[in-house]
């Protein structure tokens, strides 16, 4: 192996770094997992980050945006590390220093969680303390490895000084002629202070301490380390690695069982009092490459600020209705239950889909209807915003009036026939028909809280998003695609249209800027799902622009003007492209 003995040192930062962040995830085990260093940094960074970057990277990266925000973050720190293993030689206060600003950082992100108590800055503590002792070791301490090798001149006869050294470092300035020279620059403060702590190997033949950078004069540098120290330095680094592996994969494992995933089996959805109506046949084309009518939960888009999907334990799940109530209400798992439920089929959105994007869903929702939740807790006059709050603090502001026009808002626990999967907002979350899942679908909610807009921006309000967020009239051309070979002569488009709780009244196609021409409508369950559409086209050869837009039933038709889906969703008509042989 031909490490540098720079390349020793930086490998030392990212072994300690590596052991801060491993150590950490078995303590998160105990202290939960939003407490671990790297996700409570990577959630505070979520929180902060400007909307425009979480957009692009929503955009780049889809729903893998925390994949690429978690390994964005590990690469960052390990880039860090690497340069404070390297100024670590040469003051290894500094890269001690280093981690424990890494600590403070990570304590800070555990610490301003909601929820979090004292104890979730154990992970990060513990992991800084082992990170330090690790770079110490290697720096200065048992498996120490001369990052910069020196080979003493042969005495030079005479008075006469030394000429300076070439090398790569040049002594500091305020200690430089400060010999005799301890090369390990740095080390011997430490070493110093923890008389308990060996003694660098080779300290004791240069003399006492010493703050000197580099080489004394006249010494000259070795081709390489020494062998036998580089093998310990290296077999130190694999250990620890490996060490370092087992406890943050182990204890990963562990926090992964320690979810709620067995009580959720454990849950038997009561039967509704208000079945769902059966889907009418043909609702669904069954066409390949056209969404199916209902998404399979499998399939269903995913939308949230969670790094780690919150585990509710349904024992002790409460969902609060407070705030501007003249009788607040308290419910638990079996309370909520055991009340009557209805099931509906709702179309789900997101405020971030783009024209022609896929951040939709519809599925069969379970659940109590707020409408009578919030009857029961009667709102003052004026509380006209319901915040939904999650347990992981997330928040959103949903109209007061909305969710007791007599629409099927549900406090939902159950999706197509099973409980809220985890990631879903198992126990119970909102659903409410005709406004994206920004101010109204709050997973994990466990309060709702009557106050007013007015008084009170629910968390992507002030990143930018609109308080209000009825959903648009959109349409969408799922076949063909834009890689499709097509062939002369009849050719089926299709896609999906939707204006949840107005209802889709037409949808129209039009090739090449030409006339629009009328789409076949499949039935659908209610105005409160999409709709598929169906149009035969006779295709020419050649390439073809196919355009699509909808008409909601109030006869308003889809805008064609073009706008981002930032602050209320995006405009515009789906337009795809193809090419006829
Ligand atoms: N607790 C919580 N609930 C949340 C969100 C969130 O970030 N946290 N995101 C919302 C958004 S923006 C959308 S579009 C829907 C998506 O729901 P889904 O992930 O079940 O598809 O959840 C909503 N509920
Ligand atoms: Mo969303």
């Amino acid at each position: 192996m031909s490490t540098t003995p720079r390349g020793l040192a930086a490998l030392a930062g990212i072994t300690a770094a590596a052991v801060a962040i491993g150590v950490a995830e078995p303590v998160a085990v105990l202290t939960g997992p939003r407490s671990a260093p790297l996700i409570a940094v990577g959630g505070l960074v979520v929180d902060v980050v400007p909307e425009p970057l979480k957009q692009f990277a929503i955009t780049l990266f889809g729903t893998y945006d925390k994949i690429a925000l978690l390994v964005g973050t590990a690469l960052l720190l390990a880039a860090f590390a690497a340069l404070l293993g390297l100024l670590a030689v040469r003051r290894l206060w500094i890269g001690l220093a280093g981690i424990a600003a890494f600590a403070a950082l990570g304590v800070a992100a555990a610490l301003t969680r909601a929820g979090a108590d004292a104890a979730d800055a154990l992970p990060s503590l513990v992991g800084a303390g082992l990170g330090g002792l690790v770079l110490w070791a290697f720096l200065a301490g048992p498996l120490e490895v001369d990052p910069w090798p020196w080979t003493p001149p042969t005495p030079p006869p005479g008075p006469s000084t030394p000429p300076p050294a070439p090398g790569p470092e040049t002594p500091d300035l305020e200690t430089a002629g400060s010999a005799p020279a301890d090369p390990h620059a740095g080390s011997s403060g430490s070493v110093d202070a923890d008389p308990a702590g060996p003694v660098p190997i080779d300290a004791g033949a240069v003399g006492g301490p010493a703050s000197v950078t580099g080489p004394p004069a006249g010494w000259e540098p070795l081709e390489s380390t020494d062998p036998e120290s580089r093998r310990r330095f290296l077999r130190g680094v694999g250990a620890l690695a490996g060490a370092a592996a087992v406890a943050g994969l182990g204890g990963h494992w562990l926090a992964g069982r320690r979810g709620v995933s067995a009580a959720r089996e454990a849950v038997t959805l009561p039967a509704p009092s208000a079945a769902a109506p059966a889907v009418p046949a043909g609702a669904d084309l069954s066409l390949a490459q056209l969404a199916p009518y209902v998404t399979p939960t499998s399939g269903f888009y995913r939308i949230d600020t969670a790094l780690v999907v919150p585990q509710v334990d349904p024992e002790t799940w409460r969902l609060r209705i407070h705030g501007r109530v003249r009788n607040p209400i308290e419910l638990s798992f079996a309370d909520l239950l055991a009340r009557p439920m209805v099931e509906r089929y709702v179309t789900l959105a997101c405020v971030s889909n783009e024209v022609g994007g896929d951040l939709i869903g519809n599925a069969r929702w379970l659940g109590v209807p707020l409408k009578e939740l919030l009857d029961e807790a009667d709102p003052e006059e004026g509380a006209d915003q319901v915040v939904g709050r999650s347990v992981d603090g997330w928040t959103c502001g949903t109209p007061t009036a909305v969710l007791r026009d007599g629409r099927d808002a549900l406090l939902a626990v159950g999706m197509n026939g099973e409980p809220l999967p985890v990631e879903h907002g198992f126990p119970a979350r909102m659903v409410v028909p005709g406004l994206y899942g920004y101010v109204s679908a709050c997973k994990w909610v466990t309060e709702l809280e009557l106050t007013s807009f007015a008084d009170f921006d629910a968390y992507w309000v002030p990143r930018g998003w609109s308080a209000q967020g009825p959903v648009k009239t959109q349409s969408r051309i799922d076949t063909p695609r834009p890689r499709n070979r097509l062939t002369t002569g009849p050719v089926m488009v299709a896609g999906v249209a939707w204006a949840q709780h107005r209802g889709v009244s037409r949808v129209e196609v039009r090739v090449d800027g030409g006339p629009w021409r009328e789409a076949t409508l499949a039935p659908t369950v209610s105005v409160d799902t999409w709709v598929q559409w169906s149009w035969r086209w006779d295709a020419t050869p050649g390439e073809h622009i196919l355009q699509v837009r909808a008409t909601d039933a109030t006869g308003e038709p889809q805008t064609g003007r073009e706008q981002p889906v930032e602050p209320d969703g995006a405009t515009g008509w789906h337009t795809v492209k193809v090419t006829v042989r």
